[in-house]
Parts: structure tokens; sequence; C-alpha cells
């Protein structure tokens, strides 16, 4: 095996020497080294604007708000009011997996735009953004509509919001507005928190005839089922006695969020695109969260042990243990026999705004090292964790965002527990808010890079090549030429699911198979033999 670079600082020298001085100065405060465990943990410059000219891996605020956190909900009709582009290219490019059953709605498969044209830029959109809703509604009779303007809307001025509530009177279901436009924020981050005040606003806890049963009932909060995860993750709550009051919004419907605030605890799985709905439906119901992490059978395990003492029910602990017991028998028997092939292999991973955290736990299983990793659009709360800097303004950088003004509803607020019975479960490691950033336990030798570009990555895959590198489609093809498997683990590339107990055995599998196949490494492009011009031949 090749030994690895590890002075992060004389890398980091190397990976911004080509830059002007100015850009340089930059990114070197996005690029730091990880740090060992009980350290104090460095500032790290994140969700700031990608500097002009550099070719980020960042998406837009509209991806944020409709493809990410309302896009999976499978009921509502969610309209793209814009030009075909932006519909046509979030239209089923992020594997959320949907199961309607016989007699359930389903939109996940069409893509609703108003296809504005030049005609609708110059004279305004409104008239065919009221169309479009009304042709949906014949079409499909949807129980909600959801609206989502692009780039050229905010510049043009559509009132898409008056649009909504005209509509929403004259049709009579629930319809309501985002202004996302993508140039809203600096990244995608911008569009979660615009989803999280509208659901907020306009959906949850808009019912309150339905009685929810169950004894120990939960939302989960940043789940998209992306190659089914949150199949894998209802399988084993339901095996343990947990009732899923709705999650936000992997195979959704717009019922679960209306009567989402019967819950008696947010479990958060990915806190970068929920976390403003924990903190707005614990002011206003009284619902407390804790963070967590069904990615790495070790991760689930904890999570679930968490979850069942915030209930504190000797049966539900019990159960929860024997599921546990149950479940890692399976795992175990993998990981044994895989880990020899795979143990001391290096991997790195830049995705997103938690999954290049969440798994690294799932590489520690195979007793692989993290070389490097880090997020397009996080915060510094991601990074730096919470419990360890309690004080950290989570959305001090949302700019542009109205954060919405939220009280405790005089009906409704019912706190599920007093302060000191949640100081009592935080010391049984309940960890109400709590949750580990990225950079601590990473060790000194490991990179932690925010906004990593595209002239990093391939600077840093000459230095380290790692055994396999993690991250999306604009990588993909650019690494895997270079010799180097890469992951994408945004849509597990056809995989998945990869979450709970069976999701890591997925996980070990095609792991083990990409580390430990030749292919990659064998393959040569053409201009590595050919130099750089190809030769074309024309068809007669
Ligand atoms: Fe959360 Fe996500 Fe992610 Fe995210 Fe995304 Fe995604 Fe992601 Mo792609 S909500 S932050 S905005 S876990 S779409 S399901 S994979 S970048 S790491
Ligand atoms: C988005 C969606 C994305 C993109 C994935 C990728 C996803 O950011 O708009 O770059 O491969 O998960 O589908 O993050």
């Amino acid at each position: 095996m090749s030994t690895k670079p590890t002075n992060v600082e004389e890398i980091k020298k190397e990976l911004i020497a080509k830059m002007p001085t100015k850009v340089a100065r930059k990114r070197a405060k996005s690029i730091l080294p990880g740090t060992e465990m009980g350290e104090p943990i460095p500032e790290i410059q994140s969700n700031v604007r990608t500097i002009p000219g550099i070719i980020t891996q960042r998406g837009c605020t509209y991806a944020g708000c409709k493809g990410v956190v309302l896009g999976p909900s499978r009921d509502i009709v969610n309209l793209t009011h814009g030009p075909i582009g932006c519909g046509f290219y979030s239209w089923l490019t992020r594997r959320n997996q949907t199961e309607a059953g016989p007699d359930g709605e389903n939109f996940i498969p069409y893509s609703f735009s108003t296809d504005m044209t030049e005609h609708d830029i110059v004279f305004g959109g409104e008239k065919k953004l009221r169309a479009a809703i009304k042709e949906a509604y014949d079409t499909f009779h949807p129980k909600a509509i959801s609206i989502f303007s692009t780039c050229p809307v905010g510049l043009i001025g559509d009132d898409i919001h008056a649009v909504a509530r005209t509509m929403q009177e004259e049709l009579g279901i629930t319809i309501f507005a985002n202004s996302c436009e993508g140039y809203k924020g600096v990244s995608q981050s911008a569009g979660h928190h615009i989803a999280n005040n509208q659901i907020m606003k306009h959906v949850i806890g808009t019912d309150d005839d339905t009685k929810i049963e169950g004894k120990f009932k939960v939302n989960m909060l940043g789940e998209y089922n992306i190659g089914g995860d949150a199949f894998e993750i209802e399988r084993i709550l339901e095996k343990c006695g947990f009732t899923l009051v709705a999650t936000f919004s992997g195979n959704s419907t717009v019922q679960d969020f209306r009567v989402a605030h019967n819950a008696d605890l947010n479990t958060v799985m990915c806190h970068r695109s929920l976390n403003y709905v924990a903190e707005m439906m614990e002011t206003k119901f009284g619902i407390p969260w804790i963070k967590v992490n069904f990615i790495g059978a070790e991760a689930s395990a904890k999570s679930l042990r968490r979850m069942a003492a915030y209930f504190e029910d000797q049966e539900l602990i019990d159960r929860v243990e024997a599921v546990i017991a149950e479940e890692l028998v399976a795992v175990n028997k993998v990981v044994e026999e895989i880990k020899p092939r795979t143990a001391g292999k290096t991997a790195m991973l830049f995705v997103g705004g938690s999954r290049a955290h969440h798994y690294q736990e799932l590489f520690k299983e195979l007793d692989m090292k993290i070389l490097g990793a880090g997020y397009e659009f996080a915060h510094r709360d991601d990074y730096e964790g919470r419990h360890v800097l309690p004080n950290i303004k989570v959305d001090a950088d949302s700019r542009n965002i109205e954060e919405l003004e939220i009280l405790p509803d005089p009906e409704r607020y019912k706190p599920r527990k007093t302060e000191a019975e949640m100081a009592r479960l935080n010391e049984k490691g309940v960890d109400f808010k709590g949750y580990e950033g990225m950079i601590e336990g990473m060790g000194k030798n490991a990179m932690v890079i925010d906004d990593i570009n595209h002239y990093e990555t391939e600077k840093l895959l000459e230095i380290y090549k790692p055994d396999i590198f993690c991250a999306g489609i604009k990588e993909k093809f650019i690494v895997q030429k270079m010799g180097i498997p890469l992951k994408q683990l945004h849509n597990y590339d056809m995989g998945g699911p990869y979450a709970g107990f069976n999701g890591a055995i997925n996980w070990y599998r095609d792991i083990d198979r990409m580390v430990n196949t030749k292919v990659w490494a064998l393959i040569k492009a053409p201009w590595q033999s050919t130099g750089p011009e190809l030769e074309a031949t024309y068809v007669a």
C-alpha cells in the first residue's frame, strides 16, 4: 500500500499556490485539518458566496427548495413557475422514491411547469401561472399545489403569493408559493430555509380533527427516501414500536404534514435542510427535537437507543435492544467477511450538507480511512458541531431569507417535557439539539474543505490518489477518467438503500466491489495515449 501524504498545511499550500492572491486568501479560510477527539475546534469559513469564475459543485436556491425539500412529497403538485429548463432538470434526477399504494396519489413521475417564454417575461407570467394551476387542478384534483419561482420570475416581479391566494379561494384546496429564485442565496441552503418557512406557515398543524393513535409518536425530519432509505428506516421504527407520524419529506403526503404536530418527538436526520422546521415546531407546539443518524449500523443503533431513552418506557427500551441485537447478527456477519478486503483503504467525500459527515460512519465500519471531506453548502455549525459550541447561531448566515416569527400557539402549545426532565434526559445521553460537527475527530492528517471546486478536486486526486472518491454527477466521470472509482453519494448511482441495518449491508458490498476492482486504474482516457487532439471521422 502506498504511503499517503499527511501534512495538511503543506498540501493546502499546494492547492492554493496557483490562485490569484485574493482568491487564495479567501479559499485558505475554507480549508483546514481535522482535529483529534476532544481538541478545540477551529472556525471554518462556509456558506459564503463562491468566487465568480470558480467551478463550484453547488446548486441554486430553487434546487434546495423545490428539488430537495418539497419535491419528494408525493401528493402535492409541485409547480415550477419559469422557463422549462428548471422544471425539466429537476425532474426525477434525485432518486427520491415513492410508494403510494393502490389508492394513494403519486405525482412524482410528472414534471409540472408553466413553461414561461419570452412573451411571459415581457408582459408578465401571472396569467399563465393561474392557467397552469387551473389545468393541474382539473386534470389531477390534487389536495395541494405548491408554486416555485425561478430566477426570471423574481426579476419581472410576478406576485406568485397573490396568485396562490386567489386560486386557493377559487379552487378550495391548499395553494402556497415559494419565492425561491435561484439567485436568492449562495447555494441550495437558502432554498431549504424558504421551503421550511412555507410548509410551517401553510401546512404543518392545519388538521386538528384527525386523531393519531400510537404510544411513541415521532416525526422524521430531513429524510428524503433517496434510493429507498426512508423505507428501511420505516421498517426499523415499526419493528421497534415507534409510530411515524410524518416524514419530511420522503414519500410524504400533505395530510402527513397537516397532522405532524401530534408527534411527541421530532428526530432530525438531515439537520442542514430541515432544522428550521424542528426549531419552529418546538417553539409553536412544544415538541423537542434530537439529531439522529441512520447511516451506519452503529449510528442507527445509537439513534434508536436515544429515541427510546426519550420516552422512558422500559418495554420500548427492551424492544429496541432486541431489534438492534437481532439486526446486528446479519450486519456483523457481512462486516467480518468484507473487512479484511477493505481495511486500510482510503476514501474522500465531498457532498451536500450532511452526508459527507454521515457516511464517514459507514467507512469506519469497514475500517477504511478518510483522507479528506467537505460539504458543498453547509454552515459553520455543521462543521463545528453544536454541543461543542452551544451558542453558535444556527442560521446566522441564511442571508436574505426572512425568519418567520413563530410564537407558542395559545391553544396547542404543550411542552412534551419540562426543562428539568430534559436536563435529566440529557444526562442519560438523549442530547437535545446536540450534534457532532464534521471537523471533530477526523484527525489532524485529514483535510476538511468547504465548497471544494473543480481545480482543487483534481489537485487532491493527484496528491492523494484515494481508493474511492464520493461526490456527485458533476465529478463522476472526471474522477473515473483519472482512474479512481467514484461513488455518488447523492443518488447512490443505481444503488441503495444505504440507511439502517439492511442499508449498511448493501453499502459494505457495493464499496467492497468498488475499491477492489482494478478496472478504473486500467482505463486510459484517449488523450493519454494519443495526445490532446482526437481525430474525427465524418460520416459521409
Ligand atoms: Fe440533506 Fe439531502 Fe444532504 Fe441536502 Fe442535497 Fe441530497 Fe445531498 Mo444532494 S437534503 S444536505 S441539499 S442529506 S440533494 S438528500 S444528496 S446535496 S448531502
Ligand atoms: C441538487 C440535487 C443534488 C445534485 C446531485 C449531484 C442531488 O443539489 O440540486 O450533483 O450529483 O442530490 O440530486 O444534490
